[in-house]
């Protein structure tokens, strides 16, 4: 093998790999000290994630769905693996540019690193650190390589003396000794890195430990709440069953004990609150259902909770809100923001709230532990923050939150709507009776009738569940004797105030979609 042959190139690659990884590993150990909010690569996936333009973010939801993050992760790490193959080749062919380019890219997630919010001031150690030994690595596996090369080639020559054969020999051994070593030991200490790292993670027990309050008032789930259908959608949705969405690539990990909501901006005066004095406040449940305006028609970002808590005007008026202000800027650990109308907050008919707990237990970490927002009617974007920090009151001239600058509207009630549940496409029914079935939601108002539609006929009432209150959804049924063959389904809801769901499809940017679902169902021969 002499410097020109595509074999050493290969190899070089391998060195670059292999630098990359002593990088990461050297990160992650001292990111456990340093930085325990995550290395640089969450820190550089979280950039990515703020930074992505929304028809590609769109895009890559469709097509990953709920693996988005997943995906981004891998991603990443391709583009990781291939800039490290890149560093090694130049390093071996052009010397020093692969410690640059492996300097650049430390420098990089360094930038990353200390911009993310809630970064320690430690924050730039771990890339620093890996940067360093990575640089060290490249340097030490290519001059092997180098050296391995050139007595290969001189061991090749003709005269073929024996002692550069042994020369290339140890060279050879030298450079595979070095990279099996570092290789090896980078696995060891970043996956111990990983799971030192998890296993130290004390939220999740502190939120085992945690005592809820008994609720002052509780939610009385009335008698005909559920219809029980098979394959309709359970009227309090579990836990774990609840749609997540959020822009946290890692759930922070926030400690219910040190804990605090600010109140901020616009107030007479500002006041810090922690667990026990919300508590202290007194805690009541309250059925409400939320909704993403990423929901399709049909779609399933939707789901009811009893969340226990207390009223946000509450929590408000202890700051005492200032003339002039009209929008609450809540924020979350991670520096997402959420804009809700002031009023929406402080009006004594709507039950926005601040909750810790979410069907009989305290939030779970996804879901924003130790506390987050509720507010019925408004899309959670605008309102649902979680793992909330503060509070702050502004006005809609003064502040933007987290989707504005992207886009979407500052302001977005949840549109009324409507879903089939069950048949489902896709799985044909037998013919006979079958019931149709699904969810209607219109947050602060309440559904006031659902109506069902097969082959375009005449517009039929379905039955309706006994509604939990205005701000949660409701079931829906109607009976069908289905005949063999393929039907169209469809369904549109009216709310109480006589609106009607909107025929007109409106995508899901930049304030949610609209339109009715209209479902092709296949029924079997007899
Ligand atoms: N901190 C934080 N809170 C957030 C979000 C987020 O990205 N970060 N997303 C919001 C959106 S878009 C929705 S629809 C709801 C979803 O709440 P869930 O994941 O508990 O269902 O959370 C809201 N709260
Ligand atoms: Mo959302």
């Amino acid at each position: 093998m002499n410097r020109h042959e595509p074999r050493a190139w290969l190899w070089s690659m391998v060195g670059g790999v292999i630098a990359a990884a002593a990088f990461f590993a050297v990160a992650e150990v001292v990111a456990l000290v340093a930085s325990p909010g995550g290395g640089p690569f969450v820190a550089v996936g979280g950039v990515v994630i703020d930074v992505i333009p929304r028809p590609l973010k769109e895009i890559a939801i469709s097509v990953f769905g709920e693996f988005d993050k997943i995906a981004l992760l891998v991603g990443l790490g391709l583009a990781a693996l291939v800039s490290a193959a890149l560093a090694g080749l130049l390093q071996y062919r052009r010397r020093p540019l692969g410690v640059a380019v492996l300097t650049a890219a430390g420098t990089l997630t360094l930038a990353a690193s200390v911009t993310r919010p809630g970064a320690s001031s430690l924050a730039w150690l771990p890339s620093a650190a890996g940067a360093v030994v990575g640089a060290v690595v490249l340097m030490l596996l290519i001059s092997r390589l180098r050296a391995w090369a050139d007595s290969d080639a001189s061991a090749a020559a003709p005269e073929n003396p024996a002692e550069p054969r042994a020369r290339a020999f140890i060279d050879r051994r030298s450079f595979f000794r070095a990279t099996a070593i570092v290789g090896a030991s980078a696995v060891i200490v970043g996956v111990s890195a990983r799971i030192v790292s998890a296993a130290t993670s004390s939220v999740s027990a502190l939120r085992e430990e945690l005592r809820l309050p008994t609720p002052g008032r509780r939610v009385a789930i009335p008698g005909g709440a559920d219809l029980d259908i098979d394959g309709l959608s359970p009227i309090v949705t579990a836990n774990d069953d609840f749609y997540r969405v959020d822009t946290a690539l890692v759930v922070p990990e926030v400690d219910s004990s040190t804990w605090t909501l600010s109140i901020t901006g616009m107030v007479d005066e500002p006041v810090q609150l922690d667990l026990r004095d919300l508590f202290d406040m007194g805690l009541d449940e309250y059925a409400i259902t939320l909704t993403c305006v990423s929901n399709e028609v049909g779609g399933d970002l939707v789901g009811n909770a009893v969340w226990l808590g207390v009223p946000v005007r509450d929590v408000l008026a202890k700051a005492r809100p200032q003339e002039g202000a009209d929008m609450v800027l809540s924020r979350s650990v991670d520096g997402f923001t959420a804009s809700t109308p002031l009023e929406s907050l402080t009006d004594t008919a709507l039950d926005a709230i601040i909750a810790v707990g979410m069907n009989g237990e305290p939030l779970p970490l996804e879901h924003g532990f130790p506390v987050r927002m509720v507010v019925p009617g408004l899309y959670g974007y605008v309102s649902a923050t979680k793992w909330l920090t503060e509070l702050k009151v502004t006005t809609f001239a003064e502040d933007e939150a987290y989707w504005t600058p992207r886009g979407y509207s500052a302001k977005a009630p949840i549109k009324l709507s409507s879903r089939i549940d069950t048949p489902r496409p896709g799985t044909p029914v037998a013919p006979g009776r079958v019931p149709i079935a699904g969810m209607a939601w219109a947050q602060t108002v309440g559904i006031d009738r659902v109506e069902v539609s097969i082959d375009d006929g005449a517009w039929q009432s379905a039955t309706l569940s006994n509604p939990i209150n205005r701000d949660t959804w409701v079931q829906w049924t109607l009976a069908w004797d289905a005949t063999p063959g393929t039907h169209y389904v469809a369904v549109r809801a009216v709310d109480k105030d006589g609106r009607r769901q909107i025929e007109e499809k409106a995508p899901i940017y930049p304030n949610g979609s609209s339109g009715w679902q209209r479902l092709l169902v296949t029924v079997a021969d007899d």
